[in-house]
């Protein structure tokens, strides 16, 4: 039989082809992160020939590299990370060299150099951050603009690419960016910063949200409901995800704009793994494509999004 009760062969029955990876995500902030992780899980399963050993660092950068100093010293077949900041992989990532176990990248960039990973696989945040402040300069055309921004964790490519990105793609628009803080990426953290905002700025101080993420908008929905506003009218926004909450509440008229980031990176995540392991080539950086969603669009394909 081919089953994965098998006994008498394949790589299910911890034989010596099981792959074993270790894995070393975010944590779990949002949305996009359990989707991602599920899309993970399934991918590095048993059935598919792995043994994952999971880590999440619950965002804190250095729990993430003893995460990944621990995965070398158990001597895993190889390691995945989505690393949590771009900055300060040098070190560990020279250490898992040193022990030739073969390093990729998933969802996050780090700043260390390409030498020392085999392969990326994620999205085009810059061209996000784009596609969100060009929606925003059509919408505001010449009209007086005050917008304020909920940033991703500080230092983590997401949020420095998709603010580069939006920044470039509003410049010389009327929009002005009145405040910008981090929410970390949580409903939590842009429940409180939007809460923050508007107490210094009031509702009518305040026309636009750019948020590096959809929880961050849904929190700030939160905030700006509780202020006797009316989120999508009274004050616009625009951010970042598709995640299944963020389409409704696009669909509902209260976010205005989402563009999408795609977080089923399992399958291409594994099968560079099983390449590289191979002794195949692989490409070093590998794009997955963004959409983009108004309310309309939303609403006729909210029901056939697979997360
Ligand atoms: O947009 C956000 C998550 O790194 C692309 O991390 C990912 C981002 C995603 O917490 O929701």
């Amino acid at each position: 039989g081919c089953g994965s009760s098998d006994s008498d062969g394949g790589s299910a029955d911890g034989g010596g082809d099981t792959i074993k990876v270790g894995f070393a995500q975010t944590g779990s902030e949002s949305g996009w992160r359990s989707a991602n992780t599920e899309s993970m899980k399934e991918a590095f399963s048993e059935e598919n020939g792995f043994e994952l050993v999971f880590n999440a660092a619950d965002n804190d950068p250095a729990a993430q590299i003893s995460a990944v100093r621990s995965f070398i010293s158990q001597g895993v077949d190889a390691i995945v990370i989505a690393p949590i900041v771009e900055d300060g992989w040098d070190d560990v990532l020279q250490e898992a060299a040193d022990a030739d176990i073969p390093v990729i990248l998933e969802d996050r960039t780090v700043t260390a150099s390409e030498d020392l990973y085999e392969s990326w696989v994620g999205l085009d945040f810059k061209k996000e951050g784009v596609m969100a402040g060009e929606w925003a300069a059509a919408e505001f055309g010449s009209e007086p603009t005050k917008m304020v921004v909920l940033e991703g964790t500080t230092g983590s490519a997401p949020a420095n690419d998709r603010a580069e990105g939006f920044d470039e793609a509003i410049a010389g628009s009327s929009i002005e960016k009145i405040d910008s803080q981090t929410g970390e990426f949580t409903r939590d953290g842009g429940k409180t910063v939007m809460e923050g905002f508007l107490q210094k700025y009031g509702v009518d101080g305040i026309d636009l949200v750019y948020a590096h993420n959809d929880d961050m908008a849904l929190g700030a929905i939160e905030a700006i409901e509780a202020a006797g506003g009316v989120p999508g009218e009274d004050i616009k926004i625009v951010s970042i995800d598709a995640v299944k909450d963020g389409m409704q509440a696009l669909v509902d008229g209260k976010i205005n704009f989402i563009v999408e980031c795609n977080p089923l990176l399992g399958d291409l995540a594994a099968e560079l793994v099983k390449d590289v392991l191979a002794g195949e080539e692989v490409e070093k950086t590998v794009y997955v494509e963004d959409q983009s969603f108004t309310q309309e669009q939303a609403a006729e394909v909210i029901d056939s999004r697979p997360y």
